[in-house]
């Protein structure tokens, strides 16, 4: 099995941290670990990821002074797990957005040939269960968009996913700055700028029970100009 690592982001996700790792550690296979990414949340979830890795040797604990948005946490998560040797990288929710029980799925994708596998609510076999008509609209709306002026990707947006090693190694992290949502359709479409082999896994998303989200509209804005930008970016030759 090659070494796996699975980047966990957390900003006050107290309610949920530990029963997500706990989660994990039933559904990853033998040699993977979880790292969680914790930008100094207020509600404690730094010190819980802490205990837990304390209990459990394959939970690593990445502490960043301040929450700077996901884009920089997982910039910051993907380069430990590289550091580390990890030859797959997922990232995920720790909301339970994303099943875990779909993790062994993702890798299978990847495994069978992709470099890079989506979690994807918008191919056949996927969708989201209760979202709001607002929630529903903005992520449907940003694929459609994603996809007019970028790539032929059905769900650009989804934060489940998993990398092969030498995508995260050529897509040069550091020059991504997106810090929300487009950072996931950013560094999709750098991958199939590079020619790596994308795929979509169906998948259901399901709304966060406990906790808050994070998402806002700046967070909406930044996609909105940022998507042209890329195309732009390509067009000129900077990307
Ligand atoms: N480290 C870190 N994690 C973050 C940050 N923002 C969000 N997260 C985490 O990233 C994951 C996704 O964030 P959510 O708040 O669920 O945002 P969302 O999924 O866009 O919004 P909802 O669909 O409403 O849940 C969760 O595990 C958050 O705790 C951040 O700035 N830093
Ligand atoms: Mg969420």
């Amino acid at each position: 099995m090659p070494a796996t690592v699975v980047c966990l982001p957390t900003y006050n996700e107290r309610e949920n941290l530990e029963r997500m790792v706990r989660a994990l550690g039933e559904v990853l296979p033998d040699g993977a670990s979880v790292l969680v990414i914790d930008d100094s949340s207020p509600d404690g979830t730094g010190e819980i990821a802490d205990r837990l890795a304390g209990e459990l040797p394959w939970v690593e604990v990445l502490h960043r002074p301040r929450k700077e948005g996901l884009g920089r946490a997982y910039v910051d998560g993907f380069r430990q797990a590289l550091a580390s040797g990890a030859e797959l990288v997922l990232e995920m929710d720790c909301d339970f957005s994303h099943d875990p029980a779909d993790v062994p799925r993702l890798i299978a994708a990847v495994e069978e040939g992709a470099d890079l596998a989506l979690g994807s609510r918008y191919v056949p076999g996927g969708g989201t269960a209760n979202w709001g008509l607002v929630r529903r609209l903005i992520s449907r709306g940003a694929s459609i968009y994603t996809r007019t002026l970028l790539m032929p990707i059905h769900d650009a947006t989804g934060g489940f996913k998993c990398f092969r090693r030498r995508v995260l190694e050529s897509i040069d992290l550091e020059t991504i700055d997106a810090a929300g949502y487009v950072f996931q359709i950013e560094t999709t479409y750098r991958a199939l700028r590079k020619r790596f082999r994308v795929v979509e896994v169906p998948i259901r998303f399901a709304d966060r029970t406990e906790g808050q989200s994070k998402m806002s509209r700046a967070i909406v804005l930044e996609a909105i100009w940022k998507v042209p930008r890329l195309r732009l970016r390509a067009l000129t030759g900077r990307l």
